[in-house]
């Protein structure tokens, strides 16, 4: 039990985040509430939380996930592809100096942490309309110095790779069907999201082995479930109405005491 997890205040600007044309207006109060259960489930799991105060320049700055990428015990401060959400990772960057070392991406390269997940001392990165090859380039010089293999997987028609590729344990990634060339992910068992339910399965892998799904995603969840985990579904709609999920809110790294 020795995460830590940053995450950050919704802000007033919320019901301007970026969204898809389509989706349905945002209602603050709501996602703070839904913000607030996300957090106690957290914190129920044991993971220390840092929450940071809510800034109204950065309308998408709950998602904390997207400035930063967590390498062992470093701290990659990354470029947003999105011009509107460059500036949300300096507070970022400051709250997570005194626990890691922080490197900061160059230009060209843009880089958005929803593009990537680790597993099985390989990092997956997308490559979407916020990542570019540049940004998978630096990622990758950090994930060499970890030795750490990179697996590239092309995007499509979804904002990140975590939009369509969700994984649930070391061995097991739920996917959206046609997003992305599924021999990338040879490595996993792959689940595929129920049809009906097409771009709204989100998962939370917690360290006690429970894993937070979205409400709206039961078919999916049950082939989770199926697996033998416990599964607990939380609604998000207010966070999916801004085309974000359930990882988009955390950055998960260990404790300094924990060297
Ligand atoms: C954006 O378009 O940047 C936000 N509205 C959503 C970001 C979601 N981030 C994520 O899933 N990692």
């Amino acid at each position: 039990m020795n995460q830590h997890v940053l995450l950050r205040q919704i802000p007033d600007t919320f019901d301007q985040a970026i969204v898809r044309e389509g989706t349905p207006s945002i209602d603050v109060g709501r996602a703070r509430e839904q913000h607030s259960a996300y957090r106690r489930h957290i914190e129920g799991a044991g993971y220390a939380t840092t929450m940071l105060a809510a800034d109204s320049r950065f309308p998408d700055s709950v998602f904390v996930e997207d400035p930063v990428v967590v390498v062992g015990r470093t701290a990659l401060i990354t470029r947003p592809g999105a011009p509107s959400r460059v500036g949300e990772e300096v507070l970022l960057a400051e709250t997570l100096a005194s626990q890691l070392e922080i490197v900061s991406m160059r230009p060209p390269a843009t880089l958005e942490g929803g593009d990537v997940f680790i597993a099985n001392e390989t990092v997956y990165v997308g490559r979407s309309e916020r990542t570019n090859q540049e940004g998978i380039n630096q990622l990758s010089e950090l994930a060499a110095r970890h030795e750490l293999g990179v697996v590239t997987v092309g995007v499509s028609g979804v904002l990140h790779l975590k939009s369509s590729v969700l994984p649930i344990d070391s061995e097991t990634v739920v996917v959206t069907p046609g997003t992305v060339d599924e021999s990338k992910l040879a490595a996993f068992r792959v689940i595929h999201e129920d049809v009906a339910e097409r771009h709204r399965f989100s998962a939370l892998p917690l360290q006690t082995g429970v894993v937070i799904v979205t409400h709206n995603s039961p078919r999916t969840s049950e082939q989770v479930a199926a697996l033998g985990k416990e599964v607990i579904p939380l609604d998000v709609s207010e966070i999916q109405a801004a085309d974000g999920g359930l990882t988009c809110m955390s950055v998960m790294y260990p404790a300094a005491s924990d060297r």
